[in-house]
């Protein structure tokens, strides 16, 4: 079944998910396996695939030997136009929003545009936004643009609204990965209370708690890569504590 839906459904009810952020640059066929099978068992609720530089093309075998193993369904988070495949669930088509480097805007879009259509993914428009997380991160070194400042919770909002009224399906905040601080609760309450479409907040999110917090604050879709990556044990709680987080509405 189509994933947008499923994400509404939770900004409908009140309720919370937890993804896991596979880069298929650390993994190898035999380690996703593992990772899945521990995915499939802590009730995680999607796989989000994807990296910043991926350097293998293997993102098709990756996402096959996952789907050998579990069920989840797997959502691109493409690093590069280079990451489509047609072997996912459905695709995060990112527009950088929070920066202003036209390539990310649109220039990626056309150039991928025929791969994208021929791909039949079910296509969710996303409004990415990178957020400072006190540490200089590969997409801000990439993608040539600012992150929004930390404190600055009226300037996310602003940027959220403009992706919501350019009709953007999904708002993605991200500190980015490995980021010192995560983004705060402050801001998160501040945009998911005032934007009607889903929020997915990720980057530098290590414990339980921090998860807890983040749907609490109203993200829907919460999500940690490193941390898992260093830890897989911490699987289990940070997908309970998605859970637990929901807000009766
Ligand atoms: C990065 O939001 C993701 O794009 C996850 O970040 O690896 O820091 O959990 P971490």
């Amino acid at each position: 079944s189509l994933v947008l839906p499923q994400f509404r459904q939770l900004k409908a009810t009140g309720k919370h998910a937890f993804a896991v952020l596979i880069d298929p640059d650390s993994v190898t066929p035999d380690s996703i396996c593992s990772i899945a099978q521990k995915c499939e068992d802590a009730g995680v609720d999607y796989v989000f695939m994807g990296g910043s530089i991926v350097v293998t093309a293997h993102v098709d075998h990756c996402i096959q030997q996952f789907k050998t193993v579990s069920k989840i369904p797997v959502v691109l988070f493409p690093g590069s136009p280079a990451q489509v495949s047609p072997c996912a669930d459905a695709l995060l088509y990112l527009s950088l929003i929070s920066g202003r480097n036209p390539d990310l805007l649109i220039g990626q879009h056309v150039v991928s545009a025929p791969a994208v259509k021929m791909s039949g993914l079910e296509v969710i428009s996303t409004g990415y936004m990178v957020i400072d997380g006190g540490v200089p991160t590969t997409v801000s070194y990439m993608s040539h643009s600012a992150p929004i400042p930390a404190n600055k919770p009226d300037v996310a909002l602003c940027t959220a609204w403009a992706g919501e009224l350019q009709g953007k399906h999904l708002i993605y905040m991200d500190a980015g990965s490995g980021a010192k601080y995560p983004i705060s609760t402050e801001m998160i309450s501040r945009v998911a209370g005032n934007i009607d479409i889903p929020l997915v907040i990720g980057g530098g999110i290590r414990t339980p708690e921090k998860v807890y917090e983040n749907g609490r604050a109203g993200a829907q879709i919460i999500v940690v890569g490193n941390a898992i990556e260093k830890d897989p044990s911490l699987i289990r709680e940070m997908s309970l504590a998605a859970k637990e987080s929901a807000i009766g509405i």
